[in-house]
């Protein structure tokens, strides 16, 4: 099926103009998909979900459903523009929330947040402060949602212990002879076990609470506004689970406080900067610091070291495997990837106590 015909499946009025790849996620296939309504060009997301990592794209699509409906009433009674503010499900014509063409892949459509980008990269510290304080209202919000509605999409996505064991069967299988060529990333990788276990106990014990989390926090899932650099709207809503909030601030962490892309190939460029983990901090804890209880918050370095890390050993397990997992558009993209992660996490863990020293500040 063409784009034309898929996107007349959906409730959009107007005529077909085109369809461009868009965006920069590593998972679905997004497009900005444009019509001519009223003599107006208008703007749709066109996502072509990830059907081979969501199994179950009907229970992911009404979590996604549940949770931008509650949050719709949230800021129409806040006199906020709902369909600029959270992401808003363009339905298919028969009612439901995605499509199914009969080549058996999933589509769905969200309406086009106009003049607003999600950065790859912290251009302005205020967009980090932006996106601290829209991840942590965007947890306020999921606390008080009724969480027993939400069906578990990715169980054990933020497991690191399980992360750790996928590695290691990544590293033995060693699918196209790689292992060889990064010896020394591997066995930094296999020198941080120790580490693995510290969340997941945390929560096996209820020292810290089970909370539904987004679990997929970075910059570049905020959208930010191009005129004001005010945070517009909390995007990519695929992984909402339920988890521990140290996974989404480290994850914000682990992506801001880096001056280069996520995939910097000289690591040389690559730093952890502090200044940066401060300002996320002080916007975070501005808006959820009252929510948060005091075992979270003393681990919310470790949060940081922890999904660094193990997004350090997806990636690497990733190139070992061939790049099937992550989208790639270059060689060795998921190496460089790896090894961004491998050195924020040595810096991080030299200045740790410097962490802790800003968290208790606020
Ligand atoms: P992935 O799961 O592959 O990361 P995302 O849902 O994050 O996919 O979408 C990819 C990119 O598309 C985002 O980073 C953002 O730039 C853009 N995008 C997604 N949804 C919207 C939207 N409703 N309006 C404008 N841009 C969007
Ligand atoms: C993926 O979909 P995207 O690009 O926002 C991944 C995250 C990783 C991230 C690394 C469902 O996020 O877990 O942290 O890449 N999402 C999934 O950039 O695996
Ligand atoms: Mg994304």
């Amino acid at each position: 099926m063409d784009f034309k015909e898929i996107l007349s499946e959906f409730e959009i009025a107007g005529e077909y103009v085109s369809c461009v790849p868009y965006g920069s996620g590593h998972i679905n296939r997004t497009y900005k998909a444009t019509v001519m309504s009223g003599g107006k060009a208008v703007n749709y997301i066109l996502q072509k979900i990830n059907s081979a990592l969501f199994t179950n794209v009907d229970a992911l699509m009404n979590n996604i459903k549940l949770v931008t409906e509650f949050n719709r009433e949230k800021i129409i009674a806040s006199g906020g523009d709902p369909d600029r503010e959270s992401l808003t499900i363009v339905k298919c014509k028969d009612g439901k929330s995605y499509y199914k063409t009969s080549d058996g892949e999933y589509y769905r459509v969200y309406i086009f947040i106009e003049n607003a980008i999600g950065y790859d990269k912290v251009e302005k510290p205020e967009h980090f402060y932006e996106s601290a304080v829209a991840f942590g209202k965007f947890a306020q919000l999921l606390d008080s949602f009724d969480s027993d509605q939400l069906f578990e999409v990715l169980p054990n996505f933020h497991n690191t212990v399980k992360r750790f064991s996928d590695f290691v069967a990544a590293v033995e299988k060693d699918g196209l002879g790689r292992a060889k060529s990064v010896k020394d990333e591997i066995a930094f990788a296999l020198k941080q076990e120790k580490y693995t276990s510290h969340i997941v106990d945390l929560l096996a014990k209820n020292l810290i609470p089970s909370r539904v989390t987004h679990n997929d926090t970075k910059l570049n899932n905020v959208l930010i506004d191009t005129k004001t650099d005010k945070a517009v709207c909390v995007i990519d809503l695929d992984t909402m689970m339920p988890g521990s909030i140290l996974y989404d601030f480290g994850d914000s962490i682990r992506f801001g406080c880096n001056p280069c892309k996520e995939d910097e190939p000289d690591t040389d460029k690559v730093k952890f900067d502090m200044s940066l983990f401060e300002v996320y901090t002080r916007g975070y804890l501005s808006v959820f610091g009252d929510s948060i209880t005091a075992e979270e918050k003393k681990n919310l370095p470790m949060g940081a070291v922890l999904m660094t890390y193990e997004c350090g050993i997806r990636f690497l397990g990733d190139y070992l495997s061939g790049d099937t997992y992550f989208k790639t558009g270059r060689e060795g993209q998921n190496l460089d990837r790896a090894r961004v992660q491998f050195k924020l996490v040595k810096e991080m863990l030299s200045r740790y106590d410097e962490m802790c020293n800003i968290i208790k500040k606020y």
